[in-house]
């Protein structure tokens, strides 16, 4: 899986940087995927904090279990959508991203974007009620029942509060979505070194961040351990989409183009 190399190799357990990165380095890595991640988080956390207090009404969750499959889906791909662009935004600040080529740039966003968005949820997921946000208020699973999936939106769900549990900060939150992105080992990538350096740069990057108030090899590896659930639901969701797509093709033709592009 997408084990840190730095984590493995054990070079960071006596919290040193490896020979060929500086501190000065680490910095100004954390400082531009901090920026870029607080530039492109969608809402900001006093926002959330705000909306929290705004839940879906008993009637509005009936209104929308009562929603066709395919009206259902067709929100969620919308949400989805206006959300993926915001990663792409991300992407496009992290320093090195622009600078690999375009074919291993849209690989790292399909195989990532999905994975970026269930971390980014961690910041509109409430564990007191397991509530989440969608389209400006909170609602818990029952809201998603239309849509047929219960698997998959439990697994989310359990994602949602597995995650909320490391009480990761905004720090910590940007430099794992960004080592997310840039995974070397994503499928037909080209340049799989040049990822490769950018992602154990933002790594260790990481560890720093993390060892000022924890240890960090504990938080890290149990961040990195959440990967496999991610990865499981990113699956299922295609499955998922798969068989809608049988079942409707009308309504999946009509998607958002960008869902599309990045789903199909
Ligand atoms: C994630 C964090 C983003 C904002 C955002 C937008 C859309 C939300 C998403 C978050 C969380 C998951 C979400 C989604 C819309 C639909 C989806 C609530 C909050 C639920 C789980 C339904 C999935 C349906 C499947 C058919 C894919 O910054």
């Amino acid at each position: 899986m997408l084990e840190p190399a730095l984590l493995v190799h054990g070079a960071l357990e006596s919290g040193q940087l490896p020979a060929d990165i500086s501190v000065l380095e680490i910095d100004r890595v954390a400082q531009n995927v901090v920026k870029s991640h607080l530039e492109t988080c969608q809402y900001t956390t006093e926002e959330l904090k705000r909306l929290a207090w705004s839940l879906y009404s008993p009637e509005e969750v009936r209104a929308l279990q009562s929603k066709s499959c395919e009206a259902m889906w067709q929100q969620c791909s919308l949400q989805i959508s206006n959300a993926i662009q915001y990663v792409v935004e991300f992407a496009k600040r992290i320093d090195g991203f622009m600078e690999l080529c375009q074919n291993d740039q849209i690989i790292l966003l399909k195989a990532g974007c999905l994975e970026v968005l269930l971390l980014r949820m961690v910041r509109a997921f409430n564990p007191l009620n397991s509530t989440v946000l969608f389209e400006g208020k909170f609602g818990s699973v029952q809201m998603f029942k239309s849509l047929g999936c219960d698997d998959l939106i439990g697994a989310i769900f359990e994602l949602g509060r597995t995650l909320c549990r490391l009480q990761l900060s905004e720090e910590e939150l940007a430099l794992f979505t960004a080592a997310v992105l840039l995974s070397p080992d994503r499928p037909w990538l080209t340049e799989t070194k040049k990822v490769q350096k950018l992602q154990d740069k933002i790594y260790v990057a990481l560890q720093h961040e993390i060892q000022k108030k924890h240890a960090a090899e504990d938080k890290l590896s149990k961040m990195v351990s959440k990967l496999p659930l991610m990865k499981t639901i990113c699956n299922l969701h295609l499955d998922k989409l798969e068989f809608f797509r049988l079942l409707h093709p009308e309504t999946a033709m009509n998607f958002p183009p960008l869902y599309k592009e990045v789903f199909n």
